[in-house]
């Protein structure tokens, strides 16, 4: 299945809602102004964001009455091309550089961090690397054991400490494990934490600064687990997190339970961080690598 249609069929429950009030859209006939207060309206229910939908809509009239076009058909491929720049912010690909090369996952409570740090070993394990997860989630019991079930159905290793131990100490052990052992990648859970709950963010921070004291350069990657049904608090979830340490790259988990989507497009406008992963399901292999053009085309296209 290419990725477009694989796109489509994670927010399948779009069709109805935004992909769907896009294809009527574009289907409706002359343009008027009533076909841009629609998409305006569209695009914010879609969750693009306010500011985002209100920018798009400005660049797409402009661009309208510069080429002089009359149906709203023809708005289409322009608003494609609009989209692809806007949500294309890298390579989503996470490029393997180091060895170990280690991943870390942050982000709210219940966001699909677990989840994702298990998809991602799996993932990898697929593609031939020698991976070990990190229990660093050391708050909840509950939290480790669920990571170990994961780690022994997809096959890797596990590091793990006592819950109420320092997530830090538990990171830094990690690395020196991962070097002895050989290594390629390296996925670490963390505990959830409220962006502004500012305890809990500098504790992140030290696990960051701790890692990066073990291996000069890591982690190489930081991506922040979001789930994409929370709509446009995502976006300051990410402002915040990224003030507190510099992140990479996002998973946005959860995009089989929105019938919106378009949270990627605004907080591309919002941050520029790159999407690398988006989670489809709540099985092991049910996460697909991002790429702005195929996810456009999946939400534009009938
Ligand atoms: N439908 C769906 N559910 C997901 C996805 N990712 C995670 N979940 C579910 O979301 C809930 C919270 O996930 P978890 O990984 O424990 O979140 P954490 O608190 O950030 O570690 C669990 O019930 C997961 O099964 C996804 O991509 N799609
Ligand atoms: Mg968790």
């Amino acid at each position: 299945m290419s990725l477009v249609h694989q796109f489509r069929s994670s927010l399948a429950r779009s069709k109805t809602g935004f992909i769907g009030n896009l294809e009527k859209l574009f289907g409706s006939g002359a343009l008027s102004e009533e076909f841009y207060d629609e998409l305006e309206e569209t695009l914010i229910a879609g969750d693009v964001g306010l500011q985002t939908s209100l920018k798009l809509v400005g660049q797409l009239k402009e661009e309208v009455g510069r080429l002089k076009l009359k149906e709203s058909s023809e708005v289409r491929n322009l608003l494609l091309q609009m989209l692809i720049d806007l949500v294309y912010s890298g390579e989503a690909a996470v490029e393997i550089t180091e060895q170990p090369h280690v991943i870390l996952l942050v982000g709210v409570n219940g966001s699909g961090k677990t989840t994702s740090a298990a998809k991602l070993a799996n993932l990898f394990c697929k593609q031939g690397k020698k991976v070990l997860l990190v229990a660093g989630d050391t708050f909840r019991a509950a939290a480790v054991e669920q990571l170990e079930i994961w780690s022994e159905r997809a096959g890797v290793d596990l590091i793990k400490q006592q819950s109420g131990s320092d997530p830090s100490a538990l990171f830094f052990d990690a690395i020196n494990a991962a070097q002895a052992r050989s290594v390629d990648i390296v996925i670490g859970d963390t505990a959830g934490r409220l962006h502004n709950k500012y305890n809990l963010m500098e504790e992140l921070n030290k696990i960051y600064r701790v890692i990066g004291r073990n291996m000069a350069g890591a982690p190489h990657e930081v991506l922040l687990v979001i789930d994409a049904t929370t709509g446009q608090n995502a976006v300051n979830q990410a402002r915040s997190f990224n003030e507190t340490l510099p992140l990479t790259g996002l998973i946005l988990a959860k995009l089989d339970g929105t019938a919106r989507g378009g949270i990627v497009i605004g907080i591309q406008d919002a941050l520029k961080i790159p999407v690398r992963y988006v989670g489809t399901g709540e099985k092991i292999e049910d996460l697909i690598p991002f790429n702005a053009a195929d996810f456009v085309h999946a939400l534009l296209e009938t």
